[in-house]
């Protein structure tokens, strides 16, 4: 086999030839690994082969040993479909897995020659979770941008919160790979408004211009100016004419380094599927292997030996590892003996530090935690979150987050603790603008931070930022989504406020924790519950309205709410004759229907399930002395839709809740309108018993 020659398709002044190598091979790796799979994306890693590798070489701050090293600059392939260029680049780069998993190469060629199948490391579209290398999981367009907005946050409100004169522990730069699509999705500009707003010049963002989408070309539906409009979202712009003039593209990022004031875009035009003879520039090089002979063309195109497959030069590793390689090592001993420095010098706050690195809670986090008094005019969930959170916030100080425009309403403002603003990076109470989708997505990139954060809307508006709640559950990033006024009982805004179905969404979700609790000290429990889950994604279900804060020396103790589902108040003795399930503010009407029963001599036990999926998660025994299989008629009661409560009622039980949308009115008018009621629950109960 010939060896390859430098690359005259890629040649540009600046390149050397071991730079044309090295870009030629992630070319050709991504191309071969498309082609073996069978399927994928070989267009843009051909086109942004050199876009990657200069970020990468000359610029990204990355110890390839260490992964999670802390102060790692991030890079974010927010385009996730071109995924082959980044598993390129992690193999290239020699990085390995942490040391905590093994240590060992996070993509070899092997998994490269995997790509796409079954339990590979290299999945369609690049998985955070799955393999070291990957900053954020991408493939919905837009979300890496969000991400990355998220991740440049978190450095600036590290390094306001940990350094100190002579010790830099963060400083990370986050860089973006984005294309036409990604620039497209909403969520992009919400999320380049905020970044411009909060004035993070730590934030570059790379913009593929390359006119070609699935469809064809952009200006089928694409024809805005983007540099305008980014100098509009004030960001700095440069421009690069050819994604193969690495010294242009050098210069360009060179240009963000310097930025002191301004987010930086960089926009580069580039050809998709660079080299390759017919499909070069053309969408067939989008979503499709290549084919045989258009591989053949592209590899002599750029003096590749044209029958070579995986083939990687050893020259190409090593330089990564002399460029990228040693520029990290020595940054992160740099970083090493900051954190000596700190720690011999302001012990205090490297003790802090060092429990937010090891993402242990601060020892005391949950003393001030509060619990409340019985009241029977009691509370709103909202305002007792609330006041939760502001017992917490002190003695965690990572837990930060903010409200897309309804602090007054979610109850998210933290007293005391400071606004996060370009003048004041070390605030905690955040304003995302009434941006949802942004805000959360931002909110993944600070969790992947090490950040605990908690944003806030109203609970009908999950749906403005369901991609970004899909993506914390499948990363497994710990967001808390504080979600208020969550159903009719918000009263007069009407059925456009008034969550329905968004229950039944958010609980369709795997791997995101639901919580609808019943009064103050459900969510006292819920909130110490979720605080020791920072990997899993919680959405906290708050009510607008007063809810009575029970009684808990003659019911059930509320630390059941750490099991999902528990018994608030059972029958005096022997087998309930039915269970009436409750959440939030519909638990209270299950103890009044309860009362109402008694009266008629049936004995109902009520069961307060705050969380599905904790009840879920339970032992079989424990779901049983909750829900004994043999007590057959039941009711559940929930102001939302019932789709999805079969699982807990079966065939015999009954629900009372709302068949279609709300409507304006008071909250109590509203409730009678619907047949939400203890006479409505107790008759359901007399109606399941019936059946059996
Ligand atoms: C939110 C979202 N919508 C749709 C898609 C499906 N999709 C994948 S790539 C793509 C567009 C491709 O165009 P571009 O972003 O310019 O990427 P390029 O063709 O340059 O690789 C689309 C619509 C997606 N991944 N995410």
């Amino acid at each position: 086999m010939n060896a390859p020659t430098a690359s005259p398709a890629s040649r540009s002044a600046a390149a050397t030839d071991l730079d044309r190598l090295a870009i030629d091979t992630i070319r050709t790796l991504s191309m071969d690994g498309v082609e073996a799979a069978k399927s994928g994306h070989p267009g843009t890693p051909m086109a942004l082969a050199p876009v990657a590798f200069t970020v990468w070489k000359d610029f990204l701050r990355y110890d390839p040993t260490d992964p999670l090293w802390p102060n790692r600059d991030r890079f974010v392939l927010s385009c996730g479909h071109a995924s082959m260029l980044l598993y390129s680049l992690i193999h290239l780069a020699g990085i390995r897995r942490p040391a905590s998993a093994g240590g060992a190469a996070a993509v070899s060629l092997e998994d490269i020659k995997k790509f796409r199948q079954l339990d590979s490391v290299c999945a369609g579209h690049p998985e955070h979770h799955m393999t070291s290398g990957i900053e954020t999981t991408t493939g919905p367009l837009g979300q890496g941008c969000g991400n990355s907005v998220g991740m440049a946050i978190a450095s600036r409100w590290l390094a306001a919160h940990y350094n100190q004169p002579g010790q830099t522990l963060f400083d990370f730069d986050t860089y973006v790979l984005c294309s036409d699509g990604d620039l497209m999705e909403g969520v992009a500009t919400e999320a380049a408004s905020l970044a411009g707003h909060l004035k993070l010049a730590n934030l570059c963002w790379l913009y593929d211009d390359n006119s070609i989408t699935i469809e064809g070309e952009t200006d089928l539906a694409f024809t805005e100016n983007v540099e305008l409009k980014f100098k509009g979202l004030g960001w700095h712009v440069e421009r690069v004419a050819d994604a193969n003039d690495t010294a242009a593209l050098k210069r360009a990022l060179t240009a963000f380094k310097s930025q002191q004031e301004k987010p930086t875009l960089i926009i580069v035009k580039s050809q998709i599927g660079f080299g390759a003879p017919k499909k070069a520039g053309s969408h067939e090089s989008h979503g499709a292997p290549l084919g045989p002979d258009e591989i053949k063309g592209a590899k002599a195109a750029y003096g590749w030996p044209v029958d070579a497959q995986f083939l990687v030069p050893a020259e190409v590793p090593a330089h990564f590892t002399a460029t990228l390689g040693a520029r990290g090592q020595q940054a992160h001993a740099a970083w090493k003996t900051a954190l000596s420095g700190l720690t011999k010098q302001h012990p205090a706050v490297a003790a802090e530090l060092a429990n937010f690195l090891a993402g242990s809670l601060p020892a005391g986090w949950e003393k001030a935690i509060p619990t409340f008094p019985a009241d029977a005019k009691g509370v709103a969930s909202r305002v007792s979150s609330g006041k939760v959170l502001s017992a917490l916030s002190p003695n965690v100080p990572w837990l930060i987050g903010g409200s897309a425009d309804l602090a007054p309403s979610t109850m998210t403002l933290v007293a005391g603790a400071g606004d996060f603003g370009p003048e004041s990076y070390g605030g905690r109470n955040f304003h995302f603008g009434i941006r949802e989708h942004a805000m959360a997505s931002a909110c993944n990139g600070m969790a992947l931070s090490g950040l605990r954060p908690f944003c806030a809307t109203f609970f009908v508006f999950l749906d403005y930022l369901k991609p970004a709640l899909r993506l914390s559950a499948i990363g497994n990033l710990g967001v808390i989504y504080v979600l208020t006024h969550d159903s009719i009982g918000l009263g007069e805004d009407g059925p456009t406020h008034q969550p329905i179905e968004q229950l039944a969404s958010a609980r369709a979700v795997p791997g995101l924790s639901v919580f609808r609790p019943a009064d103050a000290n459900e969510v006292a429990e819920m909130w110490r519950v979720v605080m020791q889950r920072p990997d899993r994604p919680a959405v906290l279900v708050l009510s607008r309205q007063n809810l009575p804060t029970l009684d808990r020396t003659q019911l059930g103790s509320a630390s059941g709410v750490a099991k999902g589902a528990y018994i608030l108040q059972d029958v005096p003795k022997g087998t309930p004759d039915c269970i009436l399930i409750g959440t939030g503010s519909e638990l209270s009407l299950c103890l009044d229907a309860a009362a109402k029963l008694k009266e008629s001599g049936v004995h109902a036990r009520v069961v307060s399930m705050p969380s599905w999926d904790l009840f879920q998660e339970q032992d079989a025994a424990y779901r049983e002395s909750v829900l004994p299989a043999k007590v057959t008629a039941r009711v559940a009661c929930e102001a939302a839709c019932g789709f999805g409560w079969e699982k807990w009622l079966g065939t015999r039980g009954r629900f009372v809740g709302m068949t279609g949308f709300g409507a304006s009115g008071p909250a109590g008018a509203l409730y009678k309108h619907f047949g939400i009621t203890a006479e409505g629950v107790a008759d359901a109960a007399k109606q399941s018993i019936a059946a059996g």
